[in-house]
């Protein structure tokens, strides 16, 4: 099946594969047209201006100071998805964690700074939906990774508005998902030009071949997450010479695909007038499982209770590849009936 859907709708070149499995990401230019990134656009500008109501948008600059500044309590509105105050006493008692600053001097109230992240917006915007089950994304994941059909994950945001020097800290993302299994990779989408002073990603080469499971952090500092069991990543930020690391310019309709092993990070945004706007959409493969991993965050607006070592059949994860007919779109099949609006 694999090979017939690469034969069918082979987008990919063996060179890229190939790139891909020896590196752990392919960068791919123009694989979405401009209408699929204002879409896009129009998606996150609305999760913005929803950030203090909802239950999953956060602005991890704010969180960032609230843990360094020495205040007592840290909040994050409604937000509920991480466990805040003991994640604080974690990173309090962890020698090693501090802040993670491209301009470590800057002062930690900077010009309104915010590093914007929210996450499940196809549950509520039809234009996520649109380009995560409808655009070529699809298509080129199951090719890259050889899978008869594809689950979708999850969508993320990540917004770092000029003067955040928030880093996003390196990290390996299997272990912040409730999944066992090799096929499962990440799209991250620029919805504005970057480049290394504006918050570029940032892999390690080869990372994924090291077969290491790495506990998951908050991306402000490497600390890991409450119950979180694999090791704690090498501190890759105070040491970068002694990894491969790989700073990509970016340009919106690019798109950078990585394995779910491979180590990455970004760096914080030091331009004055650009904001960085990126998505990441998380696609599962045909060997993925569910898997209640201790230390992932939790998932969401689920609706249906999967048990361990389920495939990912469930309206939660909606099936994105392959389709019924190939111009067949999916995602107006999802409605109102289980979507948050
Ligand atoms: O955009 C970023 O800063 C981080 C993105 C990321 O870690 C991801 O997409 O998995």
């Amino acid at each position: 099946m694999g090979n017939l859907v690469k034969t069918i709708h082979s987008c990919l070149t063996d060179m890229e594969i190939e790139a891909y499995q020896r590196d752990g990401y392919l960068l791919i230019r123009n694989a979405l047209n401009s209408d699929e990134i204002s879409d896009l656009k129009k998606a996150v500008a609305a999760q913005i201006s929803s950030l203090n109501d909802t239950t999953t948008g956060y602005d991890f600059e704010s969180l960032a100071n609230q843990l360094w500044s020495g205040s007592d309590e840290i909040k994050a509105g409604n937000a509920d998805r991480f466990e805040l105050e003991l994640y604080k006493h974690l990173a309090e008692s962890d020698p090693d964690a501090r802040a993670l600053r491209d301009i470590p001097n800057a002062p930690i109230e900077g010009d309104n700074p915010m590093f914007f992240y929210d996450a499940a917006g196809w549950r509520k915007y039809k234009e996520i939906r649109g380009v995560a089950f409808d655009s070529k994304l699809p298509s080129i994941c199951a090719n890259l990774m050889d899978s008869s059909y594809l689950n979708f994950w999850e969508d993320t945001t990540f917004v770092k508005t000029p003067n955040t020097p928030q880093r996003t800290a390196f990290h390996q993302d299997l272990t912040y998902f409730q999944i066992k299994g090799g096929k499962c990779c990440i799209v991250w989408i620029p919805l504005d030009p970057v480049k290394k002073n504006t918050g570029a990603m940032q892999y390690i080469r080869g990372s994924h071949l090291w077969k290491t499971q790495f506990a998951p952090n908050l991306f402000i500092t490497q600390t890991p997450m409450l119950d979180a069991q694999d090791p704690k990543l090498p501190d890759i930020e105070l040491n970068p010479d002694a990894y491969d690391i790989v700073t990509i310019d970016a340009n919106p309709g690019d798109i950078i695909i990585h394995d779910v092993m491979t180590i990455h990070g970004s760096g914080g945004n030091m331009s004055n007038d650009q904001t960085r706007r990126a998505m990441s959409f998380r696609y599962c493969g045909d060997d993925i499982r569910y898997y209640d991993r201790p230390g992932a965050i939790p998932q969401p607006y689920i609706t249906d209770h999967l048990e361990d070592g389920e495939p990912l059949y469930s309206k939660d994860y909606p099936l994105v590849w392959p389709k019924p007919t190939p111009d067949m779109k999916i995602a107006p099949l999802f409605k109102n009936d289980y979507l948050v609006e």
